[in-house]
């Protein structure tokens, strides 16, 4: 079975119309903002400047056709994998077989379920209270399971295709690009918003710890690279405010009251076809509805950020115990890009593989087999969320 099954559309009710219009309007809107195409060097191999003055005005940017088929088909069968692997229900040991299920041996904060359509941060104090107020939660279709995952942490443990993505060489050379050479990971996630129950993720700017500091500037809390399986579009993507990350901390409760809904009048959608990569600045204001429309929409995302952000800050909370991020757990958790340029290296031999300064400097070398495969259990442990 292929998870593309069709699925019918669930409505908003009263707000059906209202909702249809937005999506309509801010469809519009994103595709006029000159913030995608594909990823471009300038003459001297640096990723174009046109690419990151857009990037740097709108807080976000599409690079279009980035993943090809055969890159998906891998990403695909890898879901399928982890879609059948899942606790039958939640707190569940065992999956629909009766096989000990995906994460249930995992200390780190893993699967996280909603119900169907639901908004399990919106409005509550978790995450550091950041999703101050609650999204539509549609109704959704009678005969569906009380509880689903719509979020994976760690997920490149599960899946060797998300991990040669995370090695892809041109993405690698953005990060660079905006982070600087000596950039670091953040956290790895899938976001599963599947047809009919995907749950939303309110409004909220992902960043805790540095809107007060004096060094504080629009990249301070890095950014989220989410690439596309399926795509994305208006009813089951991520929206943005464009220039928000420029804005230090908002007020989002006011926002919404002032707009007098949570369809934020300035926000956008991602829209992406299949391969297409996002990058949006965790600083902007951001979230997305819970997915009625009849499309998948899988994210592999991958977080990025200025090593300066984090060298022994002290954060943490939401994707990882409180810690103080040391110079050793940096390099422990930075592993991963190693490992994955080596992945994607062994599986694509063609392609030129993306030069790491750091490791480049400190003679690290990491190659991935099954050892290192072992190794990655609970990676996610070492998370450096700021
Ligand atoms: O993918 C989504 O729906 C939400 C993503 C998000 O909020 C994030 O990556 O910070």
């Amino acid at each position: 079975m292929s998870v593309r099954e069709a699925a019918s559309e669930i409505d908003y009710g009263p707000e059906s119309a209202a909702m249809a219009a937005y999506f309509a309007q801010g469809e519009k809107k994103a595709l006029a903002l000159g913030n995608r195409g594909p990823i471009r060097y300038d003459g001297l191999g640096n990723i174009h400047p046109d690419i990151l003055e857009a990037y740097w005005r709108c807080g976000f940017y599409v690079f279009e056709d980035v993943l090809g088929a055969n890159e998906l088909a891998d990403i695909e069968a890898d879901l399928q994998q982890i879609l059948e692997r899942l606790p039958r229900e939640k707190d569940a040991a065992v999956d629909a077989q009766g096989r000990p299920a995906l994460a249930v041996d995992c200390q780190a904060p893993t699967l996280f379920w909603s119900k169907p359509l639901g908004d399990p941060f919106g409005g509550t104090d978790l995450a550091n209270g950041r999703h101050p107020v609650k999204m539509i939660e549609p109704q959704a279709a009678a005969d569906t399971p009380d509880e689903v995952v719509y979020l994976i942490l760690g997920s490149l443990q599960f899946s060797d295709a998300c991990l040669r993505t995370y090695g892809h060489p041109d993405l690698l050379a953005v990060a660079a690009a905006v982070n600087g050479d000596d950039f670091v990971p953040f956290t790895d996630a899938l976001f599963i918003k599947e047809p009919g129950l995907g749950a939303s993720v309110a409004w909220h700017q992902d960043g805790t710890t540095h809107w007060d500091s004096e060094t504080w500037d629009q990249g301070s809390h890095g950014f989220n690279f989410m690439g596309q399986l399926y795509g994305c579009t208006p009813a089951n993507g991520v929206w943005v405010v464009p220039g928000s990350h420029k804005l230090g901390k908002i007020d989002i409760a006011a926002v919404v009251a002032e707009a007098g809904t949570e369809r934020l009048p300035d926000a956008v959608p991602i829209i992406c076809k299949p391969g297409d990569v996002a990058i949006t600045n965790r600083q902007t204001l951001h979230g997305s509805f819970a997915n009625t429309s009849p499309d998948w929409r899988v994210t592999v995302n991958m977080g990025c950020h200025r090593r300066a952000s984090i060298l022994d800050v002290e954060a943490g909370g939401l994707h990882n115990r409180r810690a103080v991020y040391d110079a050793d757990r940096i390099r422990e958790r930075s592993r991963i890009i190693g490992y994955a340029i080596d992945a994607r290296r062994q599986h694509f031999p063609d392609e030129t593989p993306f030069v790491y300064k750091p490791f480049e400097a400190s003679g690290d070398s990491h190659a991935w087999d099954e050892a290192a495969r072992q190794s990655l259990h609970d990676y996610n442990l070492l998370d450096l969320s700021i």
